[in-house]
């Protein structure tokens, strides 16, 4: 049996501002059982803001009910044709390997060996330190997880960029519009990334308020540019399964199911590189139309 209980808003920020500073979600509860919550209560209202984190969920609103059934991500097939090769465009692409959860496919042919010349070269004198949105003041940092260098090219910026656009919209049967621009990393020996899910979590204005404007997001696609020396492989820790980087090849993976949930399977990481370089463009998708934050 469930009850429906008052939520207040300032509560639920509280607590998500906790969770997003890294506290334990029982070291919240504790807080608010010696702050006189019922311990239940407490319970539910951490439970429920967790759970929004976990699956990028929006947040809970003012009526919480307590003692329902737990969310969970229900896997979706994923969008991607069926079969040994992929017809997108003139292009036929080789399917290696396809995963029921995360829902993904690997491609070994998804772009020549003059297509992954002619990105790093374009990318190459733009390359930045690579940023991530900071989970607590949503502003972008030079992050420590994710040692690479990067830049973004805008949609459709070259005919090259938009034949591939073309390319990945007919592979993941999404509108090309739903694509973020481009990102280039550049990963040098010893390079990295970290842990963690390609969805927004909304910990953070600046997540909430670019889910509110484009959907959230629902897919990855990264292709890889170069062959590499040793490491640089791209792991799903959750699974236990890792890429390794190969010169025209891609993964695809998608999260987002149609019930605005994500698939917390798809953590992945790129492991530390051991010499040499690493080349990849990631791609990301959302629901719907992608609306870029206004500078200023
Ligand atoms: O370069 C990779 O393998 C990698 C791993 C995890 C890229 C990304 N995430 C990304 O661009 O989101
Ligand atoms: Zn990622």
């Amino acid at each position: 049996m469930s009850i429906t209980v008052n939520f207040p808003a300032e509560v639920r920020d509280w607590i998500a501002a906790n969770l997003t500073r890294g506290v334990a979600p029982q070291a919240i509860v504790n807080e608010m059982v010696a702050r006189n919550n019922a311990v239940e209560l407490a319970a539910a209202m951490v439970e429920a803001v967790s759970a929004s984190f976990l699956y990028g969920a929006p947040l809970p609103g003012e009526r919480l009910e307590v003692g329902a059934a737990p969310l969970g991500y229900q896997p979706e097939p994923l969008r991607v044709p069926d079969g040994p090769l992929i017809r997108v465009g003139e292009r036929k692409v080789r399917v290696l390997s396809r995963l029921q959860r995360p829902a993904a496919v690997h491609l070994e042919n998804f772009l020549s060996a003059d297509e992954c010349e002619q990105l790093i070269a374009l990318a190459q004198p733009r390359l930045d330190r690579s940023t991530v949105v900071d989970p607590v003041t949503g502003r972008n940092v030079v992050a420590g997880h994710r040692s690479s260098h990067g830049m973004f090219f805008r949609l459709g910026e070259t005919p090259l960029i938009a034949r591939l656009e073309a390319r990945i919209a007919g592979l993941t049967g999404t509108p090309v519009e739903n694509g973020e621009g481009l990102q280039m990393l550049h990963y040098e020996e010893g390079a990295e990334s970290t842990p963690h899910v390609d969805y927004l979590v909304p910990g953070n204005d600046a997540n909430r308020e670019s889910i509110a404007r484009s959907g959230q997001r629902m897919g990855t696609l990264l292709m890889y540019l170069n062959d590499v020396e040793g490491g640089g492989e791209t792991v799903f820790p959750q699974i236990g399964w890792g890429v390794v980087p190969q010169r025209g090849h891609a993964l695809y993976f998608e999260y987002g199911n149609r019930f605005g949930l994500c698939d917390p399977s798809s953590l992945h990481a790129s492991l530390p590189l051991r010499g040499g370089e690493k080349w990849v463009a990631t791609k990301w998708i959302r629901m719907r139309r992608f609306v870029a934050r206004e500078r200023g």
